[in-house]
């Protein structure tokens, strides 16, 4: 049989496919020559894969996320919009994740020689009822060459009044045992603990590790946070801009056990990082946009008993 040309072997993939998912929902591909990937659902402008050159996945996506509407995908990164709260008359953490996006066909300016695909989300006149402010979400995820992952959201106020909203990027990362991870970056920092009824504390001075259920929302957090994965030798790199507050949270046992669309042990394997503006609520004037920006990368570490030193990996030296 003859062989493939290796012009045929080199063939690229296209950068961008559309195709079905789970469930028949609509999905889209983002491929870099490398290899890596990413995959989002226009159902909740939702990221549910990113994988590096070596085809691991590097999200983490719960076995039991129904993809379903109108519940959120559990896992990936939800798009926590217009609130970043589980209380309140809107939905928990807003509707943005549970609702169709469509493709921005006419985007600005792309970003050159990177996959990237535009997704917009305008509100329905029943998304009015509930939260009666006009605006335009235009997203957009990026692959860049060395396999970063990058979201850039731009809400714009298309009403006639200011209006005030929350947000967060509820990132799920793929870990190999949460006993393995330290988070560096937000030593010292204050943070509103949401098992204490959002009870402002400071944290202490070296890393965050993990020996039980922990949900804090850091306030006022550095541009870059490590989340360092002793096991797998990886650390993931979270640089955000516009989103001065980072959440971290774990569920784990007990909680893991109250979620019908998490499994009991999944915890062990997940950890969530989130990129947010949270404590200082933003407002934007008719017509004025406000532009929040995630990009994550995963690194090979030398972590092991602190020959990582966490300082280089946050100064990038
Ligand atoms: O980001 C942490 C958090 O606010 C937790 O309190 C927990 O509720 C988690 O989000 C999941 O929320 P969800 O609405 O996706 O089940």
């Amino acid at each position: 049989m003859a062989s493939a040309s290796s012009d045929q072997r080199r063939t690229p993939l296209p950068p961008v496919d559309y195709i079905k998912g789970v469930n028949g929902l609509d999905k889209i591909v983002l491929h870099e020559v490398r290899g890596s990937s990413a995959e989002l659902y226009l159902y909740g402008g939702h990221v549910t894969s990113w994988k590096n050159d070596h085809g691991e996945e590097l999200l983490f996506v719960s076995s039991k996320a129904q993809f379903k509407p109108p519940k959120a995908i559990r896992g990936g990164i939800p798009i926590c919009f217009p609130q970043f709260s589980n209380l309140g008359t809107l939905e928990a953490h807003g509707f943005a994740r549970n609702r169709v996006w469509s493709i921005d066909r006419d985007p600005p300016p792309p970003p050159n020689n990177k996959a990237f695909v535009d997704l917009i989300l305008k509100p329905t006149e029943d998304d009015l009822k509930i939260w009666p402010h006009s605006f335009e979400f235009r997203l957009r995820v990026t692959l860049g060459p060395g396999g970063d992952l990058m979201l850039t959201s731009r809400v714009r106020n298309t009403d006639t009044k200011p209006f005030t909203f929350t947000f967060a990027y509820h990132t799920y990362l793929s870990v190999s045992d949460i006993s393995e991870v330290r988070v560096e970056g937000l030593e010292t920092l204050d943070y509103l603990d949401n098992l204490k009824n959002k009870e402002r504390f400071t944290e202490q001075g070296d890393a965050i590790t993990f020996e039980g259920e922990l949900d804090k929302i850091y306030l006022s957090t550095p541009p870059k946070i490590a989340i360092l994965d002793h096991e797998r030798k990886r650390t993931f790199v979270l640089r955000k801009d516009g989103l001065p507050d980072a959440v971290v949270w774990n569920p784990w046992d007990k909680k893991a056990k109250s979620m019908a669309d998490f499994g009991d042990e999944e915890y062990r394997h997940m950890l969530c990082v989130e990129a947010a503006a949270i404590e200082k609520p933003i407002t934007l004037k008719p017509n004025e946009e406000w532009r929040g920006r995630q990009e994550l990368s995963a690194v090979p570490s030398s972590y092991c008993s602190g020959q990582l030193d966490p300082q280089r990996v946050l100064l990038g030296t």
